[in-house]
């Protein structure tokens, strides 16, 4: 018998190093291994996605900042990351719909679209309807992809600090264009700027997929 979710009784933290070093070695068959034992034993997608699989980015991150490991090794991992939140999908899309959509994507200029993959997920595994349109949409085709979709909730992600400003860009645009239009950011941009105040009553930072989850659940109709 399985033990119900969020509780393993796996070591995680055994189950973090060998992710991590198979992410580093390249082996993606083992990586993918591991989500799914993971997965199996009991653990949520959220706490995979967090506690393993970001955490392991992070890691890799800051051995890239020291010039540890190339800048190859860190796309190899993170290559083989998006590859297992495409293969674990099929695991993620809810059977329970709850007619909602929600559009996901990074800023212009911002390439880091792992984080709000993971966002996107937690919305689908909710029942929502989740459009992911990934890294670096321009303002002008977002707005214009608003209007096209008419989503009930718009989530932004930014991982640089420089990109702050054309988040600030967006939301004028978007609060003069769809002014009841929630609109969720979050991303290590915000890291830097702790400060950081919502620019508007229907917009709402975020750290992380405790509270994405709970907003997804809270509007359901
Ligand atoms: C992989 C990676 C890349 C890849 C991204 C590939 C991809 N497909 O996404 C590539 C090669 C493109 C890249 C490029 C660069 N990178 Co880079 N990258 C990383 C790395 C190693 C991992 C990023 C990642 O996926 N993390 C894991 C995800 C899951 O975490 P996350 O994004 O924080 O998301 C979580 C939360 O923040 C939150 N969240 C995220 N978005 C949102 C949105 C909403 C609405 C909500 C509610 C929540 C939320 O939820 C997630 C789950 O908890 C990081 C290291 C790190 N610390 O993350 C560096 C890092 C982000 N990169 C960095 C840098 C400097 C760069 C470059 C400038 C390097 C260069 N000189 O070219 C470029 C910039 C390119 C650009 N214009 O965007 C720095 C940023 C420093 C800073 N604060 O400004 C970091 C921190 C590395 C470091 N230690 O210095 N990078």
């Amino acid at each position: 018998m399985q033990p119900p979710n969020g509780t393993i009784n796996m070591n995680e933290q055994k189950s973090f190093e060998e992710f991590y070093n198979s992410l580093l070695a390249g082996d993606r068959a083992k990586s993918s291994a591991i989500a799914d034992e993971l997965l199996r034993y009991g653990l949520t997608v959220k706490q995979l996605y967090e506690n393993i699989i970001r955490d392991s980015l992070y890691d890799i991150g800051q051995m890239w900042a020291e010039g540890k490991i190339s800048v190859a090794t860190e796309h190899m991992a993170s290559a083989i990351v998006e590859a297992i939140l495409n293969d674990h999908y099929p695991q993620i899309i809810s059977s329970r719909k709850n007619n909602q959509t929600m559009i996901a994507t990074c800023v212009e200029n911002e390439f880091h679209q792992i984080g709000i993959k993971m966002v996107a997920d937690i919305f689908e595994l909710n029942g929502w309807n989740a459009i992911f349109l990934g890294a670096n949409t321009p303002t002008n085709d977002l707005i214009d992809f608003i209007k096209l979709r008419n989503p009930d909730v718009l989530a932004l992600s930014l991982s640089l600090d420089f990109n702050i400003p054309t988040l600030g860009k967006n939301l004028n645009l978007i609060r003069t264009q769809f002014p009841d239009l929630p609109v969720l950011v979050g991303g290590q941009a915000f890291n830097h700027h702790k400060d950081y105040v919502a620019p508007a009553p229907h917009v709402f930072y975020m750290k992380g997929l405790d509270d994405v989850e709970s907003f997804a659940k809270s509007r359901q109709i």
